[in-house]
């Protein structure tokens, strides 16, 4: 297994449309095991190929406290969203800044898994707002693109000026 750079906003690829995975092979599972792994070293509870600069529709989550309950979504797509529920967001690619994000409190989520197999959950809570961030992701939304524009263009320059300190 490998740990995958991440990219950090306002990286232009983080706003880049995944494309659906066509076919689930070896290098598809290789590349959901780099993804799992990048999350757990980050840490983190989810993450996206987007960020990963590979532009497929692949994410991994895992919002267990012991990192026993990995999940991998391939081509996920939302059915049905209810209620709405509002918490605070992070973001492994805008490292440090966290804000409030509404979202809807329960989904329904039709994906394929690792064996190309059609699967369906419908769940509520931390799991529903993570699946919700990370199909933003693979359609190129970050979550900071829910908040104001004043605070947009506040976590920019920060990100940016931190950026050029650790360059
Ligand atoms: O997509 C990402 O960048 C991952 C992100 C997922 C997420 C967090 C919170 C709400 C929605 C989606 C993160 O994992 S940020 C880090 C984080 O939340 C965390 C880190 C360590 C322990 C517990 C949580
Ligand atoms: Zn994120």
């Amino acid at each position: 297994m490998a740990l995958l750079p991440i990219l950090r906003f306002p990286d232009v690829r983080l706003k880049k449309v995944a494309a659906p995975v066509t076919h689930i092979d070896d290098s598809i599972r290789k590349l959901a095991a780099d993804m799992a792994e990048t999350m757990y070293e980050a840490p983190g509870i989810g993450l996206a190929a987007t960020q990963v600069d590979v532009h497929k529709r692949l994410i991994v989550i895992d919002t267990s406290e012991d990192k026993s309950d990995l999940r991998v979504f391939i081509n996920p797509v939302l059915d049905s969203l209810e209620g709405s529920q509002t918490g605070e967001e992070g973001c492994l690619s805008v490292p440090g800044i966290y804000d409030k994000v509404e979202r809807a409190e329960r989904v329904t989520v039709h994906f394929l898994d690792l064996e190309g197999k059609k699967q369906s959950i419908t769940t509520d809570g931390l799991l529903a707002v993570c699946i919700q961030h990370e199909i933003d992701h693979l359609d190129g939304i970050v979550f900071v693109d829910h908040l104001s524009q004043l605070k947009q263009v506040r976590i920019k320059s920060r990100l940016v000026k931190q950026s050029r300190v650790t360059a």
